[in-house]
């Protein structure tokens, strides 16, 4: 549909439709950067969207039961601030928008998750909101099965672009919400050809309806920029049995004289004179930022008819049973239940007593499997290494179509799929998920593993197979770096627990996580009980502490992480026969020793003895406990790995390495 014929047959519609479009441009504009094209080629979907669909409450934007949304096309962002100011969000204010990009904005160049209540996940990485919203979309099943329509019953919309179908994410969410048949989920698709190098033919041709039905998706069409047919596509789809796609067929830069339906009006500011010529063709005589009143209180109305529905909500949620409603909005609001400290006490009393030697994913598995019948809003699942993770215990039974109430998803070999489904499991509320897969496909879901570091999401990781000791694999399966990369990434807890009580309490800070996910790297081969003396104190959260006490006067100290604590325990052996004094520092987790206070740390490794780390990966992240805080590189050595690895079985590997508890021996005796 032509701008005239729009104007003349949808008046109102266009003048809502228009305050985005001018909003989008005057803050591109402002800021002198920014995207323009996508939120005046998207305005028109976004206004019938929230105009007749969307359940929202703009003055509740945390209510439970709003619908979601996911504006997955992230560089749009103007068009969800824009939407997010219209309809009365108290933070979007107009000056945030003339702010737009600036330091101290809500209103970030992308999306972002806790800066502006209304934007229900950060997007601007292509293809993690529409891989996000799968994961919501399955946390509204779950929560519906649990708690029942009455409380839980809403949608999960995605706006996303042909950026966003690209990426290579996006296939592994289509195929694990289509298999899910995910009927909550519904992605409008903003098909205008246009990628930032051109044409989206120029490197794609992929035919997206096929590719979809494929899937198991249902395909549905529309006329972008036509009010009715958006609402007849977008009402069908509603109906739908499967997840659906919206093929909303649109113009970048809708109504730009010189710029629309062109990579142009992409990513720059529209520049004063086409500015100027397309509020001229918009039929906009106002300023900068201007909106008439009268549009903003239509706008505002559209923002408020959803409190209707939500008192209704409430009025349903009061009539819970006390404890049922207490529990739903414990688990709404994320809070840790009681429960799990003394699971984990009672665990390790029993483990430290019955001291088993289990690899730590054995051990990670033995403590879910005390865990999840206590804590139930967890969600596990692995990306098709069940059995190798160990991520399921008995009783949790399978999220699937028939049964909604399972709480294992069953990924598929979707590592990256599965990483940004957990983030949108959690942002959704209701769900505390864990994933596994081996340690070295971090990797693969490393894009969404960095979001929930920057969005806050204590997601879990369970990386099982962490080192050369995984063996006869080798070296494409062997992770070496990536203990290194999990630790250089802001805001993740990188446990790497040498027992089955170091894996308890890693567990029971992952769980209890606000804001911080956590990498629990967990190894295949079995490993003594190290602490067999129980106590309740949670001595991982220190980050590291004093495992065995030099005996006699302290010149060295050994640190160490997971399988290789226990060398350097006989490393330790070895030299107090021949008197040096050695102590040993189990490390599982660097971030929360450094964490700690320094007079902590200072306690742990004082200055003067020889320190030596022995970790199977390499030597980078350890450079801070060897060389700074007071160590120096006369007295500093590593035993561990300087490349990748290779294929045999795990004791040769470390002896082919040179990581063994004599090589450690030496090494201390060399720097005495
Ligand atoms: C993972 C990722 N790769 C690259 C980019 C940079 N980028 C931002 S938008 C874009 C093109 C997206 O095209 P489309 O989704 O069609 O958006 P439109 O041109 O319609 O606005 C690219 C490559 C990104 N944001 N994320």
């Amino acid at each position: 549909m032509d701008i005239a014929t729009l104007r003349a047959t949808h008046p109102d519609h266009w003048k809502l439709a228009t305050a985005i479009r001018a909003l989008a441009m005057d803050a591109v504009q402002a800021a002198n950067s920014g995207h323009p094209g996508a939120p005046m080629g998207l305005a028109d979907v976004a206004t019938v969207l929230y105009r007749n669909h969307l359940k929202f409450d703009a003055k509740a934007p945390g209510w439970a039961d709003r619908d979601r949304f996911v504006l997955s096309a992230g560089h749009a962002s103007m068009l969800l601030y824009a939407l997010l100011h219209l309809t009365g969000y108290e933070q979007a204010t107009l000056e945030q928008v003339k702010s737009f990009r600036q330091w101290g904005s809500r209103m970030a160049g992308h999306p972002e998750y806790g800066h502006l209540e209304g934007v229900e996940t950060t997007t601007g990485p292509l293809g993690q909101g529409i891989s996000t919203a799968v994961g919501m979309a399955i946390a509204e099943k779950s929560m519906a099965a649990r708690f029942g329509k009455k409380v839980v019953d809403h949608k999960i919309w995605v706006i996303a672009g042909d950026g966003c179908l690209m990426e290579g994410i996006s296939q592994e969410a289509i195929g694990l919400a289509g298999k899910q048949e995910l009927d909550n989920l519904i992605v409008l698709w903003d098909n205008n050809n246009i990628t930032i190098d051109g044409r989206v033919t120029v490197s794609d041709i992929t035919d997206q309806h096929k590719r979809f039905e494929a899937s198991g998706w249902q395909v549905l069409a529309c006329d972008g920029h036509d009010p009715a047919d958006i609402d007849r596509a977008l009402t069908e789809a509603k109906k739908a049995k499967r997840p659906v796609l919206v093929d909303c067929k649109t113009i970048i830069g809708f109504g730009a004289p010189t710029k629309s339906d062109s990579y142009s009006v992409h990513g720059s500011p529209l520049g004063d004179k086409e500015l100027a010529a397309t509020k001229e063709i918009y039929g906009w005589p106002y300023g900068p930022f201007e909106i008439p009143a009268e549009i903003k209180a239509d706008w505002e109305a559209i923002g408020a008819k959803g409190a209707t529905a939500r008192a209704e909500w409430e009025e349903r949620l009061n009539a819970l049973s006390p404890a049922k409603k207490a529990e739903f909005e414990r688990q709404m609001s994320r809070g840790v239940s009681k429960k799990l400290a003394s699971a984990i006490r009672a665990f390790k009393k029993a483990q430290s007593e019955a001291a088993p030697k289990v690899a730590t994913r054995k051990a990670s598995e033995m403590v879910l499997a005390a865990v999840n019948p206590v804590i139930p809003e967890t969600i596990g699942g692995s990306a098709d290494l069940t059995g190798s993770n160990l991520t399921l215990t008995p009783g949790l039974g399978d999220f699937m179509p028939d049964n909604r109430k399972g709480r294992y998803i069953r990924y598929g070999i979707r590592e990256h799929g599965m990483a940004a489904a957990m983030n949108g499991l959690y942002l959704h509320g209701g769900v505390r998920p864990y994933g596994g897969t081996f340690f070295c496909f971090t990797d693969y879901a490393r894009g969404a593993m960095r979001l929930s570091a920057l969005m806050g999401v204590p997601a879990v990781y369970v990386m099982t197979h962490d080192s050369i000791g995984l063996g006869e694999d080798g070296p494409t399966h062997q992770p070496v770096e990536h203990l290194a990369i999990c630790r250089a990434t802001p805001n993740t807890w990188t446990f790497r627990p040498a027992d089955v009580i170091e894996t308890a309490e890693a567990w029971e800070l992952a769980l209890s996580s606000e804001k911080t996910p956590s990498v629990l790297a967990l190894s295949r081969q079995n490993l003594p009980t190290l602490r067999t003396k129980h106590s309740g104190a949670n001595l991982t959260a220190k980050g590291a502490y004093v495992l065995e006490e030099a005996a006699g006067k302290r010149q060295a100290v050994i640190m160490a992480t997971g399988s290789e604590v226990e060398i350097a325990l006989k490393a330790r052996e070895i030299l107090q026969a021949q008197a040096i004094g050695t102590r040993v520092v189990s490390m599982p987790c660097m971030e929360l020793f450094a964490a700690q206070d320094e007079a902590y740390r200072r306690k742990i490794l004082p200055p003067g003895a020889v320190r030596v780390a022995v970790e199977a990966a390499v030597r980078q992240p350890w450079d801070r406990w060897l060389l700074g805080e007071r160590g120096t590189e006369k007295k500093a050595g590593f035993v561990g790995m300087e490349g990748f690895g290779a294929s045999a079985p795990a004791d040769r590997l470390y002896q082919e390495f040179g990581i063994t508890a004599e090589a450690v021996a030496e090494k201390v005796k060399s720097l005495l």
